[in-house]
């Protein structure tokens, strides 16, 4: 793999700022924020009022805590157009989620926004070892989704060559990373692994495409994957972060030099970590659930938004802001297993560590004669792979390493779904 290392005089300042600048900064902007959202929308002057707080109670970072959280549901209940903070004509995007489990989420964009989160994206693929002139294949998904349009804004912004080829049509993805030779991908994980063996089924050799790194998001991912792709394709596999109520991807980004976590864009979000439970903030370090608050945000200003995602805190390596640890699971996709939770990536670490499987699989859950069963639905890696040998070692080490007992369904190569953008890792059949 190549050396992408960013030359440090190509970075934004702030990503090398003192912490003392950057707390400075997010504190002038906080209270700007606050007052904003009280001031525009009716949603947050009466959840801080009922709340007893007032954005004139900031004094200090830490005042934050006192302010109310804003949860998925709060949204749904503005929908559509309830949390804009400025007039509806001054509102240039509109994004929002896919609404599969009930109600979209409607996100707005002012011409500001766009600029902003065109510049967070731009800093996190520069992150990535792209470079002003490079070509990025962008396969997230063009439309409500911000995945291909978000990461279009910021190749834009940095000045990349862009292929807006969005997800699906994979015989198509691979002719063209073939023919055009791409240097970066942009792509959910698990879209990659199809594209993967789309390389495979056209006879390609995938190591000796043009790809030099790939930028992976919007779903939990496992170290265990990224050695598994880096290999695959002998690029460099960064994870970017993002959500679309805090802005879109690009809210935090691996850095290609130390792939040690995401560091977070916090001269534009603020983090928080919180106890699920009791809504406490815990100290940089201890995990949690991750908490946003926005600090440039016009049109859809968000204060400690619960994300639902679990990770923690860690000082910053490659530049100033501080880490977050790779996502390995949201509370909404832990399985409570017979007492035990668990999250799909602890079963995807444990399929990558088991000769002869394929990397893609699905979890079933059902409940015959009322006790709750899992069963792990994956693949052969190839023809020579004894089905039953593979299936029970990948229980045992299910058991050993979760310690749970799942049934392990091994199919023939090309059986298990395959994603087009976000994969689908638990079917409840309960
Ligand atoms: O998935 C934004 C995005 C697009 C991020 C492209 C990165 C790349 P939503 O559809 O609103 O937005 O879904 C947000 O996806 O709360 C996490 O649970 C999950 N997620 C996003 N990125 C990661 C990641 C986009 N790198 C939800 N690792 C978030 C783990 C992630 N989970």
């Amino acid at each position: 793999m190549k050396n992408l290392t960013p030359d440090r005089s190509t970075l934004d300042p702030i990503e090398v700022a003192s912490r003392d600048e950057i707390t400075a900064l997010q504190l002038d902007r906080l209270k700007w924020s606050l007052n904003h959202a009280y001031t525009n929308v009716p949603h947050y002057k009466t959840a801080f009022d009922a709340a007893g707080v007032h954005p004139d109670d900031l004094t200090s970072l830490g005042d934050l805590a006192k302010f109310p959280f804003t949860a998925k549901q709060d949204l749904r209940a503005n929908y559509p157009f309830g949390m804009f903070a400025v007039p509806r004509d001054q509102v240039k995007r509109i994004h929002a989620s896919s609404g599969t489990t009930g109600q979209p989420t409607v996100v707005g964009y002012t011409e500001n926004d766009l600029a902003n989160w065109g510049q967070v994206v731009a800093r996190s693929l520069r992150a990535a070892g792209l470079q002003p002139g490079d070509l990025l294949h962008n396969a997230y998904g063009y439309g409500l989704f911000t995945g291909g349009l978000g990461i279009h804004l910021g190749a834009d912004a940095l000045g990349l060559t862009t292929i807006p080829i969005s997800g699906g049509m994979t015989p198509r993805q691979v002719r063209l990373i073939e023919d055009f030779k791409p240097k970066g991908i942009t792509v959910t994980p698990s879209y990659a692994l199809s594209v993967l063996d789309e390389f495979n089924a056209q006879g390609l050799d995938p190591r000796a495409s043009s790809l030099e790194v790939g930028i992976f998001g919007a779903e939990p991912w496992t170290n265990a994957m990224r050695t598994e792709i880096e290999q695959a394709f002998d690029m460099h596999a960064v994870d970017i972060y993002g959500l679309s109520e805090v802005i879109g991807p690009g809210v935090s980004m691996e850095c290609v030099e130390t792939k040690d976590g995401l560091h977070i864009w916090e001269d534009h979000f603020f983090p928080e970590i919180i106890d699920p439970n009791s809504g406490e903030p815990v100290a940089d370090g201890e995990m949690g659930e991750l908490v946003f608050t926005s600090l440039t945000k016009e049109a859809f200003p968000i204060i400690r938004y619960r994300t639902r995602d679990l990770t923690r805190l860690l000082p910053g390596t490659a530049r100033s802001m501080r880490r977050m640890e790779k996502v390995t699971g949201r509370s909404d996709d832990m399985i409570i297993l017979r007492g035990v939770n668990v999250f799909p990536t602890q079963i995807e670490e444990c399929l990558m560590a088991t000769p002869g499987l394929a990397p893609h699989f699905q979890i079933e859950l059902t409940k015959p004669d009322r006790m709750d069963q899992m069963r792990v639905l994956c693949e052969a890696a190839d023809a020579n792979t004894n089905h039953a040998d593979a299936g029970k070692t990948l229980a045992s080490r299910i058991k050993q390493t979760v310690g749970i007992s799942v049934a392990v369904d091994v199919a023939d190569p090309g059986r298990v779904e395959r994603s087009q953008g976000k994969a689908v890792r638990i079917v409840d059949k309960r």
